[in-house]
Parts: C-alpha cells; sequence; structure tokens
C-alpha cells in the first residue's frame, strides 16, 4: 500500500515556526539498498510545495549538536524523539507522551516494590490547600510563596477564601497526622502518594527539569524516635539511588544539603545529586529529608509514649519526580537522538525490515519481523516492529535512532537465506548477526551489556568532569572549565552566599556556584586544611557548581 506521509506529518510538532523534523546525520545510516534516505521514494505528494518544504525539514534531522548548543539540542531531542510536546495554551507545560509515562512506570513500580517492604502505603489527599493550611507554616513557605497559584473564582463568582494547588503536601496531609495519631502504636505511620503539584516558575521552564506541573512520589512518614527517622532518610536515599544508578543508568552523589540549600522547614535534607557535563551544572535529583519536630510542633502532631508520656513525633518527608526522566535524557542522548537504558526503554528492540525489490515477496520479510517480535516478547523483552511502508528503511533506521530504542534489529532477504538476523546496538553502533536460534540469549546479553555500558561511560565522564581544588584560583578555574568541584569548606552560610556572588554567571545564564552537596562519602580531610574560599580552618569537602 501507498500512503501520503502527510499523513504521519499532518499532527506532528509544531513550535513556532519549526515543524516535526525527520531525519538526521547521513553518515550515520547506512543502508544497504538503493532507497532515499529521506524515505521519499514511495511517497505519493499532493504538491511541489510540500514536498520541498519537506525535503527541507527532512535534511534537518535534530538541528543542533549536543555539544555545541545544548539547551536546543535537549528541547529536539525530548520533542522529535517524541518524550514530550510543548503545551502551548500555558508555558512552562508540558504534555507527557507515552514514550515518557512508559519511562515514569517503570520508577514507579521499582520504587512502590521498594518502600512497601517498608511497610509504607499508599494514600491519595486533595490537591487544594486552604489559605489558613498553607500559611500555617510561615518560615517554611517563605521563600517558596511566589510559585503558589491560586484558585480565586468558580465560574462567575470570586471564592471566598482563594484556595492554593499543591506545590508539595505538608500542609494537605500533616493536619491529618495531628488526627490520626494518639498513642505509640499509631506509630510509625508511613504515607506515600503519586501525583501532581503546582510550582509557579517565573522563569526557565524547561521539560522534566523545571516545569509548572510536574509528577512526582511525596513520602511523608511519623515515628517515635529520632533514630528510625533517620535510618528511613538513608533507606530511602538509597532507593532513589538505585533508581538512578540501576534503572536510569545515571551516577549519582549522595550528601547532605547545605544550611543554605536545604529544605527549610527541616532538620537536615539529603539528596542525591547528578552532573551534566555538558553543561557543568549539578542538578538536585531527588531529596529525603528529615524534618526533626518542627511540623510536629507547627501541626500539633503528639502520641502518649509507653509510659504515658506526650512526646512530639520525629517526620521525614522525601520526594523523586519526572525530572528524573530529564537528567537520563541529558546524560545519555545524542546527536542521533534519545538514548534509552534498556531498563526503562519503552521499546528494547525495534524490528525492521529491509526488503530488496525482486529478491523477497514482502510479506514474506513482514511475516518474519512479526515472528520475531512474538519471539522477543514471550521472552518477556518489549519489542515491536516499525513495518510502516510509507518510509524507507533508512529513514526508519534513523526516525527508530530519534526514538532511543537500545536495540534495533534489521531483517532483509539475505538473513532469511542466513536463518539470521541483524542486530545494532543504538549505544555503540555496533553491528552483529545472530542466528535465529541464538536471538534471545544474544537479545538479552547485549541489552545487559548496553545497561552497564551507558552507566560505566557516564560514570567516567563524571569523573573526568570532577576536580578537586584547594583555592580560590583554582576554584574559578575549574569553573570556567565546567568541572563539578570537590572543595575544603568551612561550612559557614556567608561564605557560601559570597562564593554564588563572586563566582558571577556563565555565558549560558547559570547563575553564581553553590554547593550541591557534602558527599558522605569524605575524602581524608588533612587536619590544617583551610576554606578555599574563607582561609578559615575547613570542616569538610563539599562538592560546588552552577546548577539547575
Ligand atoms: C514551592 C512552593 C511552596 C518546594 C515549594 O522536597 C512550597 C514549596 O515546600 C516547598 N517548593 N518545597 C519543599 C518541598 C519539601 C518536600 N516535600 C515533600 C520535598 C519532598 C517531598
Amino acid at each position: 500500500m501507498v500512503k501520503s506521509v502527510d499523513d504521519d506529518l499532518g499532527t506532528s510538532t509544531s513550535l513556532g515556526s519549526q515543524t516535526k523534523i525527520i531525519i538526521s546525520d547521513e553518515d550515520s545510516v547506512q543502508v544497504e539498498t538503493n532507497q532515499l534516505l529521506t524515505g521519499e521514494a514511495s511517497v505519493v505528494n499532493s504538491s511541489e510545495k510540500k514536498k520541498k518544504e519537506r525535503k527541507k525539514e527532512t535534511r534537518l534531522g535534530i538541528s543542533v549538536k549536543k555539544d555545541e548548543d545544548f539547551g536546543n539540542w535537549y528541547s529536539e531531542v525530548c520533542r522529535f524523539g517524541e518524550l514530550l510536546e510543548y503545551y502551548e495554551q500555558v508555558k512552562g507545560c508540558y504534555i507527557l507522551k507515552p514514550s515518557a509515562m512508559k519511562i515514569w512506570n517503570v520508577i514507579r513500580r521499582f520504587f512502590d516494590a521498594e518502600i512497601e517492604k517498608m511497610d509504607v502505603e499508599e494514600y491519595y489527599f486533595p490537591m487544594f490547600v486552604s489559605r489558613g493550611a498553607l500559611e500555617k507554616e510561615k518560615d517554611h513557605i517563605k521563600g517558596f510563596a511566589p510559585e503558589v497559584a491560586w484558585v480565586t473564582r468558580a465560574g462567575e463568582s470570586d471564592l471566598e477564601t482563594p484556595i492554593a494547588l499543591r506545590p508539595t503536601s505538608e500542609t494537605v496531609i500533616y493536619p491529618y497526622l495531628s488526627k490520626w495519631i494518639r498513642g505509640h502504636r499509631d506509630l510509625p505511620l508511613k504515607i506515600n502518594q503519586w501525583n501532581n503539584v503546582v510550582r509557579w516558575e517565573s522563569s526557565d521552564t524547561t521539560p522534566f527539569v523545571r516545569s509548572r506541573e510536574f509528577l512526582w512520589q511525596e513520602g511523608h512518614t511519623a515515628f517515635a524516635t529520632k533514630e528510625e527517622a533517620e535510618q528511613e532518610v538513608l533507606d530511602v536515599l538509597n532507593i532513589y539511588s538505585r533508581v538512578y544508578e540501576e534503572l536510569l543508568a545515571v551516577p549519582v552523589i549522595k550528601g547532605i544539603k547545605s544550611e543554605n540549600e536545604k529544605f527549610a522547614g527541616a532538620f537536615e535534607t539529603k539528596s542525591i545529586e547528578a552532573f551534566i557535563p555538558s553543561t557543568g551544572r549539578g542538578i538536585q535529583a531527588a531529596t529525603s529529608h528529615c524534618l526533626g519536630q518542627n511540623f510536629a510542633q507547627m501541626f500539633d502532631i503528639t502520641f502518649e509514649d509507653k509510659k504515658g508520656k506526650r512526646s512530639m513525633v520525629w517526620q521525614n518527608s522525601w520526594g523523586l519526580s519526572t525530572r528524573s526522566i530529564g537528567v537520563m535524557v541529558m546524560t545519555h542522548g545524542d546527536d542521533k537522538g534519545l538514548v534509552f537504558p534498556p531498563k526503562v526503554a519503552p521499546v528494547k528492540v525495534v524490528v525492521i525490515q529491509v526488503p530488496i525489490k525482486g529478491a523477497v515477496d514482502d510479506q514474506v520479510l513482514f511475516d518474519a519481523c512479526e515472528a520475531v517480535v512474538s519471539t522477543l516478547r514471550e521472552a518477556g523483552i518489549r519489542a515491536k516492529s516499525d513495518n510502516r511502508d510509507n518510509y524507507s528503511c533508512g529513514w526508519k533506521y534513523a526516525d527508530q535512532e530519534l526514538k532511543g530504542a537500545p536495540l534495533r534489529i534489521e531483517i532483509g532477504p539475505r538473513d532469511l537465506a542466513n536463518d539470521q538476523v541483524r542486530i545494532v546496538r543504538r549505544d555503540t553502533g555496533a553491528k552483529m548477526d545472530v542466528k535465529r536460534g541464538d536471538l534471545i540469549e544474544q537479545a538479552k546479553d547485549l541489552l545487559e551489556k548496553i545497561q552497564r555500558n551507558l552507566y560505566d561511560v557516564a560514570k567516567r565522564k563524571l569523573e573526568e568532569c570532577t576536580q578537586k581544588v584547594e583555592t580560590w584560583e583554582e576554584f574559578e578555574e575549574a569553573l570556567r572549565q565546567k568541572k563539578l568541584i570537590l572543595a575544603p569548606w568551612c561550612d559557614e552560610v556567608e561564605v557560601e552566599k559570597d562564593v554564588r556572588k563572586r563566582s558571577g554567571s556563565d555565558e549560558t545564564g547559570g547563575g553564581g556556584a553553590k554547593t550541591l552537596c557534602t558527599p558522605l562519602e569524605q575524602p581524608e580531610l588533612r587536619q590544617d586544611t583551610l576554606c578555599f574560599a574563607s582561609g578559615k580552618p575547613a570542616k569538610k569537602w563539599s562538592y560546588w557548581g552552577r546548577s539547575y
């Protein structure tokens, strides 16, 4: 069947003047037949003008390179790889497409299974917060006030008092902890909810990384003792670290936030931090807060202990958001598009037929591809065939490279004759011919290798980008070179503020440098080591850098 390509492109991404790309870098595509890379060979066109436009688009692909214009590369890779689309009605909001939702759901399933082992239970609380409740804890809300969005009207009438959309749910949940917790037998109480939150970011919105509405999980727990609470903060931090390292193949650093950077309502904030070498910016990847008894006091969350004494509970809260998907895209994506780690890939193997005119009946090839997909699926490997017959196979290779599946299988007449398939790795481009009978074993093996390789490459880059410094001059130079900086610090609030001011902003508009975290794993600190910024005795090694 011959079909107009317009059917497929008609509803495509359109942002300002840029319409959906199609394909990239011709060198990267090895087409075994003589078909056109553009895939236009079998397309019936409506008008000459459209044809010309499409040719121009077709040659575009991702229009910039990751190393040359990271911001636009990232936006294009998210849109053209079909993870999301910009929501034109409201700036800073995005439509998450099936690929993004599938990745998020893999993360969700993994995380749910882990926290279930810790006896955390799922709840769902309303998304509305009354003004009274939100402003109850004035100190913690102070800095965040400009980001709170309010509902002020219903239909034509003004609400008597405006209602906020939750930016986080402490003030929604804690009045109920106060009500539900009476005695020591009610503890620990461990709540998790998966939801959306709204934070009215005023500038610099970025898909996944900073959006006005996003998806996350927020955990809120209450304990009888400080020790139990402290242990849980670490346990959750470890699960977050595993989400990044084991699923998303992104290396992260576990650490403690500085006084400046911690959540104002917390006693202590632990976080995991990732680093994006292309921009030289750190990014907070998830947080786990020990709230101490701050909120217990504010919301009157008390219990009667075993001896009949009334005490305040010890609380934690922790969150991981869809930002994680953005960090993964930034880490692994390349100039051809998305690169998904197999464990989260919406499609792990894409199967493409390679027809050669007159060599073998198209139907035979089609059936062979479907059979391979079935075999893979039966073995539990998410697979699909790209059997669109209005595109050349070269075009489809490039399109699928854009969409990030870890493995591509090509099946042509020669493969049929030899009872084999050709497997191509998305991460390295390496190709190998595999006997049909060995397919499952080989595919599983390759998927494991890709998962490991993506992590290893990212880890090596992180190490290459990390620079230990001891003086202000070394710090400035390392910052210029977009390094992740490990420096001895006196741990004083004013010194961190001063570093932020003195380090200025970079050419990409990144703000001044600040601490990312103080790593839990500390290098040895010589007794006479001085703070790189103040010259006072250093108390710890901390990571510094510009950040998202
Ligand atoms: C924005 C507006 C209003 C962050 C906000 O990290 C309030 C806030 O409280 C706010 N942005 N925060 C801190 C959130 C703390 C905490 N909540 C539960 C987490 C993890 C999950």
